[in-house]
């Protein structure tokens, strides 16, 4: 009786979670919170998040990032070197085994590089990560409006 309300608890829980974000599993990993900072025209650059579960038991590594409308995305990593934040490409993410990466505001990010049109609000913008273990996979990112955020 009380592990079938855990359950139904559960159940209810992640179907909430489902409808706030949408989430993508690739092999061991799980994607979620898939989001993409809005542009406005002529801004070339925008900073993109998710996070990034791994269920299985062996670590694997983010190699790369492409959408179609630039010319590159980048893995960067933000830190702060004294009073100074600094931004450093990174050739891949370790994702730990059993453990998650989040890629926020202010920590790690992917950077998109030569946009050749603005995000606007609510545009599709879907972009293919290649992992070294669970290989490649499509994600659809949520705009976000730049408005009361700072850069990076
Ligand atoms: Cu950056």
């Amino acid at each position: 009786m009380r592990q079938q309300i855990v359950r139904i608890l559960l159940v209810l829980v992640s179907c909430f979670t489902l409808t706030l974000y949408a989430q993508t599993q690739v092999g061991n990993l799980q994607i979620s919170q898939p989001t993409v900072r809005t542009t406005t025209p002529g801004h070339m650059m925008s900073s993109a998040y998710l996070v990034i579960d791994n269920k299985g038991s062996t670590p694997d590594r983010l190699l790369s990032v492409s959408y179609s409308r630039a010319k590159e995305v980048q893995i960067h990593e933000m830190k702060m070197d004294g009073d100074k934040m600094m931004m450093r490409q990174m050739t891949a993410l370790e994702i730990p085994a059993n453990g998650s990466v989040e890629l926020k505001s202010g920590g790690y990010h992917l950077m998109v590089m030569g946009l050749q049109e603005p995000i606007i609000e609510g545009a599709a913008v879907k972009m293919t990560l290649q992992f070294e273990k669970a290989g490649k996979v499509e994600i659809s990112f949520q705009t976000k409006s730049m408005a009361g955020m700072k850069m990076h």
